[in-house]
Formats: structure tokens, C-alpha cells, sequence
């Protein structure tokens, strides 16, 4: 077998540690956070030799005046100027950008790729920061140092050799700041193609689409103060304690006040339960847990549409009785279609809402009562709604009940989407979109006088096809790793092969590096915690949050190794060796960073100003329309939409399986085989399942078993020798981790209405299997 081939083989990517220990479930019954985190953030900094950095870069995150902004998620920072507004997870990311572990040249001289290919990912990330420039090279299968100059030049020139150039694609992943971001659709728009793929594409695609046709912008109107003042919060579909575990704070601030706070899960979630303030220290000191949940209503996977029409359905048979259960003045000053969503909901049955969410009426009914008695209410979501084939007409429908009750444009009420990565959102606002809007598109020609291309451009399904057919040649990764984050594994390894050059812009290595192009490249980029030196002195970025707060960040750390270029540099390295005759000035730009700030000030809706208002304590809110009740619909109205339910009852036989992230994982980044919230130790390769599901199948606890998945073509995807583990989870649902589980998702099975792949309902049959 040729190397090629070998490495074609379909297997398992092995992403975890080496256990060390037999795998364990044992079900968790502590708070969230609190000491547990505690203890876990201690051993890791331990084990990653950064006792001392650790806890002195913990102490400049999340500033309101100078520091770096946590990368760990998209939650905005406590507005109340609290000095220790960090969490668990935030710290271990950040420690594992800051390890002292050095992959260098030398490094790279005794490991070949094939070999490389076969270790696991936890250790491929192990090997600490990348230091410098690194190109491929066939003949020897070995990554060779490269000058930075020469690395432009070998992107340039493949560049300018395209056909045509949309035969290039320049993906995103969620941490690169605005200004990194500017530069970087400008090339690719300056080059004249919208290639523009992100990892939004796999995460909140849907909200976006979804909020865009019902308010007429693609954003969550809430910020903070919303939070601390709503007396509703209802929360779908998020693992908030692991993945935006900042948003403990506030549901137990909530909870104090004696606000509802509704969890929707097929799982029971650690923050559906209790917690202990992380920087609380009297609460810690004594123990004190707070409660996170008045109620937690475990729907059926893709079940949330039924629930929440059915919520709308109640809200709507009351106000026969009693009028202010609708809120009329509003509906009818600021909405429409209304009529034709009342009809639809008194048109379906409740038999049909129970089916179909998986809950009973009576649950529907609690949950309806609390959403009627608030005055306030904020129903807030994440990947639990969006990554399904109706992802979009779902947060429509979190939008539609909102609008019967006014819960918009005011304090305490709206939607509130959690991004995922912490400056995805940011990335959108400046210009990473496959379907940029011509009202953009002209203002970025009249501002920058280039000719940008105005056909639609490829997202992140779109761009893998495209590169295994051939079409897209050269692939741009600015951060992320493509090869693990996209579905269907194997296929996506086929398609970066089949490029003729693959460019990963990294500080670490990961599975992207080892699966690479015909020829490729590893560019290593400063974090987010490091000292960005440029010409006219130290720079900082700005990113944006989940609220639409945008300000800056200030790394303060000496870099991993002097050879490291700051994201917007290698952008303009790219850029100018690619466009000769640019009129952008891309070196001056790089010379200071308000030069790119200027610009942006001039593109953007909401940046006037910029460089004054960033640097304000807490940065600026961009303007949202739909708060001030403004919609930039057709109709200039909130619409209401009246999209059919769709079935989400899996066939006889057949399991909904969700895929998702563990306690001790970021994305692609795995700490450890934990998961502690869950009760699981030393084990990935698991399933959880409904205890009476695994009966049927004579499927005992901690059994081995085979996945496989059925895909809408008809193909089939397998896994085996995962553990069943028995999990209060709903009949004929079950869930795994993500990426491991991303061999089961086919390529071709994404949403018809936002294009993202369904990582949330594959379709999977589960049996006894062989044996590990
Ligand atoms: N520590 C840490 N923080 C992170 C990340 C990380 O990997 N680690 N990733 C970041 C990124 S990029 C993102 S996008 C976010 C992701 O944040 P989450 O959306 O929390 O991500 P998942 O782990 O995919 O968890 C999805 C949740 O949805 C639930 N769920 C599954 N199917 C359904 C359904 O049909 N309906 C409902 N209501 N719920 C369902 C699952 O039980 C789970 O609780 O977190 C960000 N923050
Ligand atoms: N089955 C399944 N698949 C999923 C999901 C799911 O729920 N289920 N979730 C999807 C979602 S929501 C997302 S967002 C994607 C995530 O997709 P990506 O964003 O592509 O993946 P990450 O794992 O976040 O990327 C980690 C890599 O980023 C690089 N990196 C870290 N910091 C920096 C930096 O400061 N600059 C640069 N340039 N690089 C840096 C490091 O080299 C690290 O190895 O995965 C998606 N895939
Ligand atoms: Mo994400």
C-alpha cells in the first residue's frame, strides 16, 4: 500500500489520552463548579507546568480595562467589573495555550507524517506550540523548516496560479479577532472569490438565518442587564456548566431573586441542577450550593419545536379567557403574520405535541405557565437547537413566542443565542460570510476600491465537496483543525488530500497538519495571551460576544518563540505575495492596528467611531435594530412564521443520537478521557443510552457496542466497540462525543435550511457488539 492509501483507511480517529484506568460511570450528584472545579483546575495546572504563569494570566483575564479576553467561550463579561469573572474551563484553555512545551524543528526531523498520522490527537496537541514555519515535503514525508518570506511566496504563487479563484477556499475558525478577520475576507474578496467556509457553518448557521427573517438582523437582542433583570429564563439545549459555565452566575443570581429558570434537555444537565459561584469565595468557603433549575423538561432530540408550540398553543387557548395572556398592542403595532400562526397552532393537536416532543401535556402546560406569569422572559439556546435538519424554524419558534407576549424590545426579555467560539460572532459582524449582502459588499468596494466578487461563495459542506471533486485547490485554515471539526471524517480527510496546497495558520499541532494537501503548510501564529509587538508598538485586538459587546484584548505574555507572526501579519504576507498589485496597504496596516480599526469604522454598520469606543472600559455595544424595534424584514415588521412540525420520532428500531462535547474537552482539544459532570472517568468511546432502550437490545451496562448510522442516501456509517452507558436520557435518544462521532454524520446529511450538518439527530442503529 502506498502511503496514501494507508493512511485512506478508514479508522477511528483516536483523539483522547491513553486511559489510566478502567473505564467508570458513576452518576455525579454535586454542584456545578465550586470545589470540584477548583480541584480540577489545580491538577491540570500541575500537570501542564504552569503553576506560576497559570494563575497570574488568570488574574488578567476578562478585565474591564487592560488584559486579554478568556478564549474559552463567547459569554460576555460581568459587566459589574468583577475582578475573578473566570471559570474552570476558561482556565484550562488558557493554560494550554501557555504551556512551556516547545514543537520544533527537531521534532518534526524525527517524526515522519505517516508516523505522526498515527498518534492520537491528545498527543499531537501534547507536543506543546508551534514555533516556526514549517513546509512538507514529499520525498522525505517530513515537515522542513521554511522562512517566513519563502512560506508567502509558496501561498502566492499557488494563488496566482489558479484558474480561477474560486479554486481556493480561506476558512475560519472562531478566535480570530476582528481586525485578523478584516484583513483576511478583504484578500479573499481582493483574489475575487466569497470562499469563505467557518465554523459557524457547523454551530450557529441557523440562529442566524433564523433571527435574520424573523427580526431582520442574524443576532440575539439581550445583553447582561437583561439577564439580571429577566423573571423567566428558559435555557435549551446548552451544557452550560462545561460549555458557557460563566452563565452559572447568572442563573443563580437569577435563582436568588426568585426568578424561573426552565432547562430544556433530553439530558439533565450539572447546570440544571445546583451550583457553587466559582468566584464566590464565602459560598465556596462554606459550601453553600445555590439552585440553577425550577424546572427541567427533558424532551425527545429535535423534539423543541413541539414543546414550544405547544407552549404558544396554551399561551393561546388562555387568552380566550383571559386577555392578557397575548399581548395585543404588540402584536399588532410590530408584527405580522400573527393570524396565520394562532391558526396553525389551535390547528395541531396536542396528541400530536406530545408525540412529537416527547413530553407529556401536562409538562407542556407547567412550562407555558411560567412563560404566561412572567412579566420578562428571555429564552436562550445553543447547539442543541441549531444542529438539526428544522434548526432554523425552530429558533423561529423560540422568536413566535416571544412576539405573543411582547418579549422584545425591552429590559429583561428577547432572545439570546450562546455563540460558541469567542469571537465567532465577531468574525460574521466583519465579513467572514459565504453570502455577504450587496449593501456590504458595496461599502467594502467604495471603502477599500476593490471589485469584490458578488456570486455566493462556499460554506464549510460546500467547500469539502468542492475540494473532492477537484473545484477548490488550495485551502486556508486560519486556526481550527477542518480535519477533525467536519463531519464525515474519512471524507474530509479525502478532500484536504486531494488539494494541491492545504495552509493551517496554528498554534498548535493538530490532526489538520498530518492531513494535508499536496504540498502543505504550518504557519504559527502568537495566542490570544501573548505580546503583539508591530512597528508602531504593541497592539491589541477586539473581539465580540455573545451580547454584541465588542472591545479589546491585550495580550501580555512574552511569545512561545520569537519566530511567531501575529495573525494580521500573516494575512498581509499571504495577501501581498498573492496580490502584487494591490492597492491595499497591507504592511502599513499591520504597523498599527486603529489603521485597520479606521478602515473597519468606515465598512461597518454600528463601528463608527471605533477606535474611540473600544477603548471605553467595557468597549461598546453595537447597535442592534430589533431592540429598538426597529426590523429590517420586507414588511418592516417582526414576522411570525408558520413552518410545519416536523416528525423527529425515530422509526422503529432506529435511535436519534446527538453528538457532543465532554466536561474536559475544547472542540477538537481533548483534556482528558473526564467527564466529570456526567460521572464518567477514563472513557470516550461511549454511548448513552435509555436503560429500557438497552434492554430491548440485550445491551447490558458498560457493554460493547456497534453504532451504525444510516445516512438519507441510504449509506451506511459504523463505530464498534463503544461502551452503553445507562443514562436518564429519553426512550429512543442516545448521545455520544463529538469528534470521535463525526465518522457517523454523512457529508450530504445537512439542514436544507441553514446548510449546517445535523451533528444532533443522526440516525443510528445500536446492538450488542463484538468486543472492544
Ligand atoms: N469548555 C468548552 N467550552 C466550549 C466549547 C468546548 O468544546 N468546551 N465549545 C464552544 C463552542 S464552539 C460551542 S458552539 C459551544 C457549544 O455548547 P453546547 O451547545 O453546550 O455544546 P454541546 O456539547 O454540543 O451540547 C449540546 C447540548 O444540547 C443538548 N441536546 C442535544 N440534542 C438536543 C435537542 O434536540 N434538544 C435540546 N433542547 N437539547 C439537545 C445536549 O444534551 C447538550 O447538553 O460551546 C463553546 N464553549
Ligand atoms: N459531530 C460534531 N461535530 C462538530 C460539532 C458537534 O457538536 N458535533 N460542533 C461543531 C462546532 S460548533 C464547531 S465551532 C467546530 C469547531 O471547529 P474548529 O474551530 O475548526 O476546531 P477547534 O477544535 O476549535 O480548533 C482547535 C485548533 O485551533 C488552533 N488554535 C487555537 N488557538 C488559536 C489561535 O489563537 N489562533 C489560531 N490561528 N489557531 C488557534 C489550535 O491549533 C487548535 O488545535 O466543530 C464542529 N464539529
Ligand atoms: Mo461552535
Amino acid at each position: 500500500m502506498s502511503i496514501d492509501e494507508e493512511r485512506q483507511e478508514v479508522r477511528e480517529p483516536e483523539v483522547g489520552p491513553a486511559p489510566d484506568g478502567e473505564p467508570e460511570f458513576s452518576p455525579y450528584h454535586h454542584p456545578a463548579a465550586g470545589w470540584g472545579a477548583a480541584k480540577s483546575v489545580t491538577s491540570f495546572l500541575m500537570r501542564e507546568r504552569a503553576y506560576v504563569d497559570g494563575p497570574r494570566a488568570i488574574m488578567k483575564m476578562n478585565h474591564e480595562r487592560s488584559g486579554f479576553d478568556c478564549p474559552g467561550c463567547a459569554w460576555p463579561d460581568d459587566t459589574k467589573g468583577l475582578h475573578l469573572d473566570i471559570c474552570e474551563n476558561g482556565i484550562k484553555h488558557v493554560t494550554w495555550e501557555m504551556t512551556p512545551k516547545r514543537v520544533g524543528r527537531e521534532f518534526f526531523a524525527a517524526h515522519s507524517v505517516s508516523e505522526l498520522f498515527e498518534w492520537s490527537d491528545y498527543d499531537l496537541e501534547d507536543q506543546g506550540r508551534l514555533t516556526e514555519p514549517m513546509v512538507y515535503e514529499a520525498e522525505s514525508d517530513h515537515y522542513a523548516p521554511i522562512s517566513w518570506k519563502d512560506a508567502f511566496e509558496l501561498v502566492g504563487s499557488a494563488l496566482r496560479g489558479l484558474d480561477d479563484p474560486n479554486q481556493a477556499a480561506y476558512y475560519t475558525s472562531g478566535r480570530l479577532g476582528n481586525e485578523a478577520t478584516f484583513l483576511y475576507q478583504l484578500m479573499a474578496r481582493e483574489l475575487g472569490t466569497n470562499n469563505l467556509p467557518d465554523c459557524s457553518n457547523m454551530c450557529h448557521e441557523a440562529s442566524g438565518r433564523a433571527l435574520q427573517a424573523s427580526l431582520g438582523t442574524g443576532k440575539g437582542t439581550v445583553d447582561l442587564k437583561d439577564w439580571e433583570t429577566a423573571d423567566a429564563l428558559f435555557i435549551f439545549g446548552v451544557n452550560a456548566a462545561s460549555n458557557a459555565p460563566r452563565m452559572l452566575t447568572a442563573l443563580a443570581e437569577a435563582y436568588h431573586r426568585g426568578a424561573q429558570i426552565v432547562h430544556v434537555n433530553p439530558l439533565v444537565e450539572a447546570a440544571a441542577t445546583r451550583t457553587i459561584v466559582p468566584h464566590d469565595f464565602l459560598d465556596m468557603a462554606r459550601f453553600k450550593t445555590t439552585k440553577t433549575s425550577t424546572l427541567n423538561l427533558q424532551v425527545r432530540i429535535g423534539g423543541d419545536m413541539a414543546l414550544i408550540r405547544g407552549m404558544a398553543k396554551a399561551i393561546i387557548e388562555q387568552s380566550a379567557t383571559d386577555p392578557k395572556a397575548l399581548d395585543r398592542e404588540f402584536i399588532d403595532r410590530y408584527t405580522t403574520g400573527f393570524d396565520a400562526y394562532r391558526a396553525l397552532c389551535e390547528a395541531t393537536s396536542w396528541d400530536e405535541l406530545e408525540e412529537q416532543s416527547g413530553l407529556a401535556r401536562a409538562d407542556i402546560l407547567k412550562a407555558a405557565r411560567v412563560y404566561e406569569e412572567a412579566d420578562r422572559s428571555i429564552v436562550s439556546w445553543c447547539l442543541g437547537l441549531t444542529q438539526h435538519e428544522h434548526g432554523v424554524d425552530t429558533v423561529r419558534e423560540i422568536v413566535n413566542l416571544l412576539l405573543l407576549r411582547g418579549n422584545l424590545g425591552r429590559e429583561g426579555a428577547g432572545p439570546s443565542p450562546v455563540r460558541g467560539h469567542s469571537n465567532v460572532q465577531g468574525n460574521r459582524t466583519c465579513g467572514i460570510d459565504h453570502r455577504p449582502t450587496e449593501a456590504f459588499l458595496d461599502r467594502l468596494a467604495e471603502v477599500c476600491g476593490i471589485d469584490p466578487p458578488r456570486a455566493h461563495g462556499l460554506d464549510t459542506v460546500g467547500t469539502i465537496e468542492a475540494m473532492r471533486r477537484g473545484d477548490v485547490k488550495v485551502f486556508v485554515g486560519m486556526g481550527g483543525n477542518f480535519a477533525l471539526a467536519a463531519p464525515d471524517t474519512p471524507v474530509t480527510y479525502e478532500a484536504l488530500r486531494n488539494c494541491e496546497l492545504t495552509v493551517q495558520v496554528s498554534t498548535k499541532l493538530n490532526r489538520s497538519h498530518v492531513v494535508h494537501g499536496k504540498r502543505a503548510l504550518i504557519l504559527p501564529c502568537l495566542g490570544r495571551t501573548e505580546k503583539d509587538h508591530q512597528r508602531k508598538g504593541v497592539q491589541s485586538t477586539s473581539v465580540e460576544d455573545s451580547m454584541s459587546m465588542v472591545h479589546l484584548s491585550l495580550g501580555m505574555k512574552r511569545p512561545a518563540s520569537d519566530q511567531l507572526l501575529s495573525e494580521p501579519a500573516i494575512v498581509a504576507g499571504m495577501a501581498r505575495a498573492a496580490l502584487p498589485d494591490s492597492p491595499t496597504p497591507w504592511g502599513w496596516y499591520v504597523e498599527d492596528y486603529d489603521r485597520i480599526r479606521d478602515t473597519m469604522a468606515q465598512v461597518l454598520d454600528g463601528f463608527e467611531d471605533f477606535n474611540r469606543r473600544v477603548r471605553l472600559p467595557l468597549g461598546f455595544r453595537i447597535k442592534q435594530p430589533a431592540r429598538e424595534l426597529v426590523f429590517l424584514t420586507p414588511s418592516g415588521r417582526a414576522e411570525f412564521s408558520a413552518a410545519p412540525l416536523p416528525n423527529v420520532v425515530p422509526e422503529p428500531g432506529t435511535l436519534a443520537l446527538g453528538t457532543m462535547r465532554s466536561h474536559d474537552q475544547w472542540n477538537t482539544t481533548i483534556y482528558s478521557d473526564n467527564d466529570r459532570y456526567r460521572g464518567i472517568k477514563n472513557l470516550r468511546t461511549l454511548v448513552f443510552m435509555n436503560r429500557a432502550d438497552m434492554r430491548e437490545r440485550g445491551i447490558d451496562d458498560m457493554a460493547p457496542v456497534d453504532i451504525t448510522s444510516t445516512a438519507r442516501d441510504g449509506s451506511t456509517r459504523s463505530v464498534e466497540g463503544y461502551l452503553a452507558v445507562p443514562y436518564d436520557i429519553p426512550r429512543g435518544c442516545a448521545a455520544g462525543y463529538m469528534p470521535e462521532m463525526n465518522v457517523l454524520c454523512a457529508l450530504g446529511d445537512f439542514s436544507t435550511q441553514s446548510d449546517q450538518p445535523i451533528m444532533k439527530h443522526v440516525r443510528v442503529v445500536i446492538r450488542a457488539g463484538g468486543g472492544r
